[in-house]
């Protein structure tokens, strides 16, 4: 009997316990975050916060062109509270239709100037939270056996001997592919830029959805070259496979990787609290803790990650994001690559 009563006391503490952790969890609330980086760093955001704070996260990942046309599509009836990640021009354009809200966030006067730049493009409505040059990632094993040099120009990119080897994502879909016809048409020009892709397009074996599906697939061997942000070679070649990656010869474009609190936010105090959180030297480690992303961080004091690209060493262009993050400019761009090299026979 003594052991019974014993076992209802042990089960009616448990009880309260357990009552106790929802009433605390649903008072901290609830977040709905956007995520535009790999999933591995989606997922340690979403725990870290949560543990943090007690706050509910749900999380949904999804490239940034894709991110960006979700909100746009739920503008009238928000779901999300804030986009973590992605390329900065989508982000711009989200301010600039005023999908965006403003906040200054605590740590702006410990950021690099460049994700300063970004919250000052965006007048407020979005911050950098890290940065990333474009390049060329290829299997060293697979060009050794077809005795195909890596590639350390974009010339190189239009040569016959690259003829189906090259991937590239499709720039309606990703921001890695936006920033790089951005990137050659302020290298060449718009005409010569598009007649760069054309014929690159002889070299092109697919166009994938997400911009790090053509490194992914060089990496199991599908391909020989990815244009892609050099940081996402390494994560593969830290992955065990035999990746490496150059970066142009004329210069290359970069990123500066960023996030939003979105307008109509029905959890607007928790999108603060994870903006001011996520620009931590804490949280800004967990991309690489977790899924050994290799982005630059945005916070002056979060150390370079090991092995990360070195963008103070790459011969990086002066990149005009606010021209490419507007939104007429992104239209109409991604319209001319639909019609002149999206709708081109393979
Ligand atoms: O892996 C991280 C990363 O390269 O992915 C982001 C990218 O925009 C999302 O992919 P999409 O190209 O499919 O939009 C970059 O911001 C980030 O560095």
């Amino acid at each position: 009997m003594e052991y019974f009563r014993g076992l209802v006391a042990a089960l009616f503490a448990a009880c309260a316990v357990f009552a106790a952790t929802i009433v605390s969890a649903s008072a901290q609330g609830q977040l709905n975050v956007y995520c535009a980086v790999q999933v591995e760093w989606c997922q340690a955001i979403a725990t870290n916060f949560q543990r943090e704070t007690g706050i509910t996260v749900n999380m949904t990942q999804k490239g940034s062109g894709e991110t960006l046309a979700q909100i746009r599509a739920e503008a009238q009836n928000p779901r999300g509270d804030i986009w973590f990640g992605g390329t900065g021009d989508p982000h711009l354009i989200l301010a600039e239709a005023g999908l965006s809200v403003e906040y200054k966030p605590a740590a702006i006067g410990e950021l690099h100037p460049w994700a300063v730049k970004q919250y000052e493009s965006a007048k407020g409505r979005s911050v950098g939270i890290y940065s990333g040059a474009i390049g060329f990632g290829f299997n060293t094993e697979l060009l050794a056996k077809k005795n195909i040099p890596a590639p350390a120009c974009w010339a190189d990119l239009l040569k016959p001997a690259y003829k189906g080897e090259i991937q590239v994502a499709n720039p309606n879909s990703s921001g890695t592919a936006y920033t790089v016809i951005a990137t050659l048409i302020q290298l060449m020009g718009e005409d010569k830029a598009f007649d760069f892709l054309k014929q690159m397009h002889q070299n092109v074996n697919a166009y994938p959805r997400s911009g790090t599906g053509p490194i992914k697939a060089a990496a199991r061997g599908e391909t020989a070259v990815a244009v892609s942000f050099v940081h996402d070679v390494v994560t593969e070649k830290n992955a065990g496979f035999p990746v490496d990656y150059n970066t142009p010869c004329e210069g290359t474009g970069f990123e500066i990787g960023s996030m939003s609190i979105i307008k109509g936010a029905r959890n607007l105090k928790q999108a603060q609290r994870f903006y001011d959180w996520a620009l931590t030297p804490a949280a800004q480690k967990l991309g690489f803790d977790v899924g050994k992303q290799l982005q630059m961080p945005s916070n002056k004091a979060s150390p370079l990650p090991p092995g990360a690209p070195d963008l103070t060493k790459i011969k990086l262009i002066d990149y005009d994001f606010v021209k490419y993050g507007s939104s007429t400019e992104r239209q109409r761009l991604l319209a001319k690559w639909d019609s002149d090299i999206g709708a081109l026979p393979r």
